[in-house]
């Protein structure tokens, strides 16, 4: 049986989007709840993410409302650092390749997309 696993998200944000479509990928069971950034709820910030950013997700503890969030279950934010999460809870999903090779051409188009997104910070 696995843990639970909420993802807090919003869908226009490109952070959450890749980590959402790597849940789907893997087909991890999981609740998503939409944050509404323009007017983030209290609980959000003091309870899940401090800094307010989305993605992050809550995983273990117990299966309740993503609203009234566990002390006991672990935090887990960045996107880039949950999607390597993803790929430990379900190493066989395929979404990193075994091969040494491959994998290392993952992890290049995951460096070079993230420093494009740098750059596209600075010009917005
Ligand atoms: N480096 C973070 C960036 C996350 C991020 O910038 N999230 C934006 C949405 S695209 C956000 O939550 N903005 C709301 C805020 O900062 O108050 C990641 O990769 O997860």
């Amino acid at each position: 049986m696995p843990k639970q696993l909420t993802l807090y998200l919003h869908k226009l944000s490109p952070y959450s989007q890749r980590v959402e479509m790597a849940l789907i990928e893997a087909s991890a069971p999981c609740k998503t709840y939409k944050v509404d950034l323009q007017n983030k709820p209290e609980w959000f910030t003091s309870q899940v993410n401090p800094i307010g950013q989305v993605p992050i997700v809550t995983y273990g503890g117990p299966d309740i409302d993503p609203e009234n969030p566990s002390p006991l279950s672990a935090k887990i934010s960045e996107s880039n650092v949950i999607l390597e999460f993803v790929v430990d809870l379900y190493p066989d999903s395929g979404l990193l390749p075994k091969d040494p090779v491959l994998h290392a051409k993952v992890r290049f188009f995951i460096n070079a997309t993230t420093k494009l997104e740098g750059l596209l910070h600075a010009f917005i």
